[in-house]
């Protein structure tokens, strides 16, 4: 049998990196199917797109994983797929949560032909047997014989084969830019963030968060070898290929267990198996200065840090009392001084948010080595407690949100401002960390670091920009190039002139509080 998995496009911008589920499926289909991967991010398609396609390709299974907010999208392309008579799969933190509506057992249309809950890892091969007999049940939960919930060991992990798998749809460098790239041989014909796992789980149970409750508070590691490996395997392939290649780690806090995380690290580097990943980690554990000197020795370039509010009282408000708003200025010069950037995330439209938050914000975030600041609003994901409580105060305005997705808008009534405020507020944070000035300004903060340094923070931050302003297209590149042309021509200049009176500059420069700049 042919096999589809479908990642649906989030509708916004262009997601940077494929998802790990798509390969994991792939690894754990039985022997004598063939699995194709599409992820609409990478390959734009539309209903009479996927339709024409399962036809025409003869396939006779289409699994769809899709989170909450891509939820609306992959339920049309399943209605399209199952209209062209192939039956459909749903996997994932949404059809977990909601499988009723998933097979319209909640009185609306069907979508899915079965739906796999929680991790399918075990479930999977027993999905695609069903299908091939024609016997898929409603569905399918990963469940031992006496009906108790059975998690993945993740030991052993299934080896995803890196070295052969058609990774195409995945190269980040743009399409008129690969051949060239490639044939003058600077090593960047191709460029790829590929997602590794290293363990899954998190016992911290954030009250707007997913994972405690799909993972569960038990958490589980692969072997170190077996993470090693799986990171020599991606970078032989990018050597291959005569490219780059970063990794993702995905876990959701990949220090949850210090002393697991300093042991996988130091075999990394032990094996010369690093190459540059970013990690999740909360800002409590990034106290430990051996584990930030782990990570940058071991290829950590970008560490995510969940920081949400720089009020405690909010973030008592959601179960997040454990991160120390007084802390993050040592965290994120701690990672500075190492040369590892910081993604610092923000939460706004809390309980105890009033109009300013942004500005207060970005008022500290002005204090902080420049890193790569994004801005949400607080959104009730359906299965978490803070969804619960919401809809138990009669607080939310669009229960069901998915349906109607908007990107950057709220779901429920913040307590101290009107939802046009809160979402005032998200844009005054994106608008004045990711102006022209701004991008200038946390590039001129590090002017004492090397020119690649800088040039990979200007990178970043022209990327990041388009989490909240579409900027999909190469129209809408060259508008943002044309905006950002005095900071690129800037960093032209000194590649081709060399360091000039930037050099001179370099000793009056303290370390990195004075570089400051993220906010405007
Ligand atoms: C990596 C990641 C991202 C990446 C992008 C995703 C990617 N390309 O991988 C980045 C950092 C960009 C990201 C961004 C966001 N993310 Co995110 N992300 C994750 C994270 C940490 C890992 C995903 C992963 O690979 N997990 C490991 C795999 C193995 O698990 P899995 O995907 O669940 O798949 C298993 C099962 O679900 C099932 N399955 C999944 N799909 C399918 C399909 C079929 C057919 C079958 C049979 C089974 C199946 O089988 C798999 C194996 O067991 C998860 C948390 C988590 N631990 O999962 C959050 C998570 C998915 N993200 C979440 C959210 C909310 C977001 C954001 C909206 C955050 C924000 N406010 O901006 C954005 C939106 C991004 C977008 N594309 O629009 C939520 C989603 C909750 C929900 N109900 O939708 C999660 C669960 C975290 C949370 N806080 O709750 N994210
Ligand atoms: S620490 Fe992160 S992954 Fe863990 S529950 Fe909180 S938000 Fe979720």
């Amino acid at each position: 049998m042919r096999i589809l998995l479908y990642n649906p496009d989030n509708g916004v911008t262009r997601n940077f990196m494929p998802h790990l589920w798509m390969f994991l499926l792939e690894a754990l289909t039985p022997s004598g199917h063939e699995v194709v991967l599409i992820d609409g991010n990478a390959q734009p398609m539309d209903e009479a797109g996927i339709a024409r396609y399962v036809r025409d390709q003869n396939i006779g299974l289409v699994g769809i994983g899709a989170m909450t907010r891509m939820i609306a999208k992959a339920y049309r392309m399943a209605d399209a797929v199952r209209s062209a008579g192939v039956p459909v799969v749903m996997g994932g933190p949404h059809v977990t949560e909601m499988p009723d509506e998933a097979l319209g057992r909640d009185g609306g249309t069907r979508h899915a032909n079965a739906v796999a809950l929680g991790e399918a890892d075990q479930t999977w091969p027993k999905i695609v047997e069903d299908a091939v007999r024609g016997t898929l049940k409603d569905v399918y939960a990963p469940v031992d014989d006496f009906g108790q919930e059975k998690k993945p060991t993740l030991q052993p992990y299934p080896t995803i084969p890196w070295n052969t798998i058609n990774l195409d749809q995945f190269n980040l460098v743009p399409k008129p830019a690969y051949r060239w790239l490639k044939k003058i041989g600077t090593g960047w014909g191709t460029f790829r963030i590929i997602p590794v796992e290293s363990g899954r789980g998190c016992p911290y149970g954030c009250e707007f968060c997913t994972v405690t409750g799909f993972f569960g508070d038990s958490i589980r590691f692969r072997t170190n070898e077996s993470v090693v490996n799986e990171l020599l395997l991606l970078k032989a392939r990018a050597a291959s290929e005569g490219g780059k290649i970063a990794v993702f780690f995905i876990d959701d806090n990949f220090a949850i267990n210090v002393k697991r995380t300093k042991s996988l690290l130091r075999d990394i580097i032990a094996a010369n198996a690093q190459v540059h990943w970013i990690a999740q980690i909360s800002a409590n554990l990034l106290r430990d200065e051996e584990l930030v000197d782990l990570i940058a020795a071991a290829g950590g370039t970008w560490i995510f840090i969940g920081m949400e509010s720089i009020d405690p009282t909010n973030l008592a408000s959601v179960n997040k009392g454990f991160n120390k708003p007084g802390e993050y200025a040592a965290v994120l010069e701690r990672l500075a001084q190492r040369n590892v950037f910081a993604i610092t995330s923000f939460i706004f439209g809390m309980d105890n948010d009033t109009v300013g938050v942004a500005e207060r914000t970005l008022q500290q975030i002005r204090t902080w080595p420049a890193g790569l600041p994004i801005f949400g609003l607080l959104t009730p994901l359906p299965g978490t407690p803070l969804y619960t409580r919401l809809k138990d105060a009669g607080r939310l305005t669009r229960p069901k949100h998915w349906l109607e997705f908007k990107a950057f808008a709220m779901a429920h009534t913040p307590l101290k401002m009107t939802i046009p405020e809160a979402h005032a507020e998200v844009l005054d944070g994106w608008n004045r960390s990711y102006s022209p000035e701004a991008i200038a300004h946390a590039v001129e903060s590090f002017d004492y670091k090397p020119l690649g340094y800088r040039i990979n923070v200007l990178i970043s931050r022209l990327c990041f920009r388009g989490i909240y302003f579409p900027q999909m297209g190469p129209w809408a590149w060259v508008k943002v190039i044309a905006q950002n042309r005095k900071t690129i021509f800037k960093l032209a200049k000194e590649g081709f002139l060399g360091k000039g009176d930037v050099l001179k500059r370099i000793p009056e420069r303290s370390s990195r509080t004075d570089s400051a700049s993220a906010g405007d």
